[in-house]
């Protein structure tokens, strides 16, 4: 999609510090990291949001959780523990319209989240 900060990312219009990418998903460091350990894994795909996803197309998630276990054990934070969140429209902060997936770690994670 035209406008879409991620689309640009995964095309490499605009650098990104990825850390993993096939032919399904990017993941790449957040810009503006709120752990020591704060990667983003989206889609290849423009998906606006959880919202747009039924059946067919969330067979994406579910790769993208089994990545972001593997990048948890590859940045060293499998064993001290991490979260997956993926924040969907306006009271919840999502702030770019491509669906992602963060995963945090490297600290002791609050709950519930602010
Ligand atoms: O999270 C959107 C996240 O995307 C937020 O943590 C900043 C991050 N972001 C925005 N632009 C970039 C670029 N160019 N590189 C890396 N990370 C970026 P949300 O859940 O929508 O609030």
């Amino acid at each position: 999609m035209a406008d879409c900060i991620f689309c640009k990312i995964v095309s490499g219009e605009i650098p990104s510090q990825m850390v993993y990418q096939d032919d399904a998903v990017v993941a790449f460091k957040d810009v503006n990291p709120q752990a020591p350990v704060h990667i983003l894994i989206i889609p290849r795909q423009h998906i606006p949001s959880l919202m747009d996803l039924d059946e067919a197309s969330a067979a994406v998630v579910s790769h993208i959780i089994v990545v972001a276990k593997n990048l948890a054990q590859q940045f060293g934070v499998a064993e001290s523990g991490f979260r997956i969140v993926s924040n969907c429209g306006a009271d919840a902060g999502q702030s770019v319209d491509h669906i992602h997936f963060h995963l945090l770690g490297g600290r002791s994670l609050q709950w519930p989240p602010g």
